[in-house]
């Protein structure tokens, strides 16, 4: 069955992220060629479909509400306007659809137009994929029936440090929420974010945790902090990039058959560093200028830095082939 992988212990976890680097690096690439062509990376197009205003306390977010951030709150967007925005995203060569909402969790009344939003997306051909916050089990089932291959809820960090980042919900909301989406079968999508204050050990417990579920998320992003003005975590110390490769190879190491996104924080990155990042392991990014609201590289760049390394976009045809495999 895919992803399911021995049980992880802290000792191990942090004993790979210990290793010299060279060592740590090689066997993450050894991992990674078992089970991934080394050379393909599999692109999302993320849109964001309600913006702003949101009632969480994510100390990180531009979105929260509490952070008195600048940015103004808007409604659900017209389905038309997602279908559009996909066919897009499309014909630029994305092979997933991410569909995020500053919700705590949606409203029922919002349910006909995500499950319109689902099916019009899929019927383009493409793999979709939403954040809408937390869902309860009737939620769930209605984006399962629509079609929806998977649902994005980050964990963020440690259970000992996701209080210092969040107030507003608990871990074990969030561990609730993928435990359904699972359920029902649809695909998880998780990860977190680095460069927020926490210790390494934090970083450590993360992926233990995400490691540990069963089967292991799908699909791992791997966010570095962008700080976001009058957020409180607008002058949190930067992660030093070499810490950041290491979470990348321990988490490639720990979960060989997910993908792992270099996600948010490329804009700010080097092509070095990205390089470094796709030589550990990760095998998916963002496409497209935007990320929800912050900045994301120019396609002609990505392009660039894509010939540079001779890497290829994953098609989707490619990617059922890889499914058809297992
Ligand atoms: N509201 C939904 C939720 O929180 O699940 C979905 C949208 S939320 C913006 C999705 C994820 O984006 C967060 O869990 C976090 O990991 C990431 N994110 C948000 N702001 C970020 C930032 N400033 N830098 C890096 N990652 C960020
Ligand atoms: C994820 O882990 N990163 C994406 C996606 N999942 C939804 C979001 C990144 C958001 C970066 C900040 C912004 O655009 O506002
Ligand atoms: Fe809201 Fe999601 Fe931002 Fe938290 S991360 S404030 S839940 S949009």
């Amino acid at each position: 069955m895919k992803n399911t992988s021995p049980i992880w212990s802290r000792d191990a976890a942090q004993a790979l992220y210990d290793l010299p680097l060279m060592d740590l690096l090689f066997r993450a690439q050894t991992v990674h060629r078992e089970n991934f062509d080394p050379n393909k990376v599999q692109t999302s197009k993320l849109l964001s479909i309600k913006t702003g205003g949101c009632a969480e306390d994510c100390a990180y977010c531009s979105q929260s509400a509490r952070n008195g951030s600048k940015l103004s709150a808007s409604k659900l967007i017209e389905v038309q306007r997602v279908l559009t925005e996909a066919r897009k995203a499309r014909d630029g060569g994305a092979t997933r659809f991410c569909m995020g909402a500053a919700w705590r969790e949606p409203k029922d009344r919002d349910m006909d137009a995500l499950v319109a939003m689902v099916e019009g997306v899929r019927e383009m051909g493409m793999e979709t994929c939403m954040t809408l916050g937390m869902l309860d089990d009737n939620q769930v089932i209605r984006l399962r029936d629509a079609g929806l291959d998977y649902y994005n809820h980050n964990i963020d960090t440690s259970e000992r440090y996701y209080p210092e980042v969040i107030t507003t919900r608990t871990f074990a909301d969030r561990i609730d929420t993928m435990n359904r989406v699972q359920e029902a079968g649809i695909k998880v999508c998780s990860g977190g974010i680095l460069g927020m204050g926490e210790e390494v050990q934090d970083r450590v417990d993360m992926l233990v945790t995400l490691a540990n579920m069963n089967p292991a998320p799908d699909s791992v992003p791997i966010n570095m902090l962008m700080p976001q003005e009058d957020t409180p975590l607008a002058d949190a110390k930067p992660i030093d990039p070499i810490d950041f490769v290491r979470v990348i190879a321990v988490a490639r190491i720990m979960m060989p058959q997910s993908y792992v996104r270099l996600s948010a924080g490329r804009s700010d990155m080097s092509e070095e560093l990205q390089a470094m990042c796709f030589f550990a392991g990760a095998n998916s990014i963002f496409v497209g200028e935007t990320l929800l609201t912050a900045e994301n590289p120019e396609e002609d760049t990505d392009a660039i830095l894509f010939a540079k390394l001779g890497l290829q976009s994953e098609t989707s045809v490619e990617k059922s082939c890889l499914d058809a495999a297992e």
